[in-house]
């Protein structure tokens, strides 16, 4: 059997989607958890990248999968070897594709919005968390609100009859757009219009192996974006 070393920062964003799918597909893991409050870490490991000094398949950024010592970055990559490896990609190329766009829809948002938020100075949050809400927020959320309602009326999972790595991704960037963004929007209901997305995301936090996953990580999970 394959040994996996999961390495990704404390925070839960790009690389907690792969935990979550890793845990759920049953894929054993040694997670390695390095702290994104103190860089101290990273940085060095990072050097090394950039000094040449690493070996193939670790790139500049977190997370790194590594399986038995060979090395895989891009999360996106990763995601979709569990998937395959699971049965949490999709029950046919199709659905896979299907899964493909709104996990990578979804990844978009971080770069378009929570990573923008995370970076300006805290005087500024307010106006940028306003703007990429009214903005690629809504409108690349009502996109995904259709697709959902097309796939059994929007009453199951965003692709086919199962729960898919897709539906991961969404419970974890909405939990990290709760810290980050919900905050600045004056109290506006952010879900307002997007109702089947936010009956699957309470889906998802309450399917069985989810809610084990986040009960085993109650206390190691230290939460340091804001
Ligand atoms: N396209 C890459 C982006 C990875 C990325 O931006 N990772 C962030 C954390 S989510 C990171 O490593 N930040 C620290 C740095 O860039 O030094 C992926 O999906 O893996």
């Amino acid at each position: 059997m394959s040994k996996y070393t999961m390495h990704y920062f404390d925070v839960p964003a790009r690389g907690e989607a792969i935990r979550l799918a890793m845990f759920i597909g049953g894929i054993e893991f040694n997670d390695r958890v390095i702290s994104f409050s103190d860089l101290k870490e990273w940085k060095a490991m990072k050097q090394s990248v950039i000094n040449g000094e690493e070996c193939a398949g670790k790139l500049p950024f977190l997370p790194w999968l590594e399986k038995d010592g060979a090395y895989l970055s891009q999360s996106g990559a990763i995601i979709r070897y569990i998937g395959r490896s699971t049965g949490l990609g999709g029950s046919n190329s199709w659905e896979t594709a299907q899964v493909d766009m709104v996990y990578d829809t979804i990844d978009d948002l971080i770069t378009l919005g929570l990573s923008k938020v995370y970076r300006a100075k805290s005087e500024d949050k307010p106006k940028v968390a306003q703007e990429f809400f009214e903005g690629e927020f809504k409108s690349y959320f009502g996109g995904l609100e259709k697709i959902l309602a097309t796939n059994h009326g929007g009453k199951g999972f965003f692709v086919g009859k199962t729960l898919t790595y897709a539906d991961l991704m969404l419970l974890v960037y909405l939990g990290m757009f709760d810290m980050m963004v919900a905050p600045h929007l004056k109290g506006k209901d952010p879900y307002k219009t997007i109702p089947l997305v936010r009956a699957l995301r309470d889906r998802v936090s309450n399917f069985p192996k989810v809610k084990q996953y986040y009960l085993e990580k109650e206390n190691n999970n230290k939460l340091t974006l804001s």
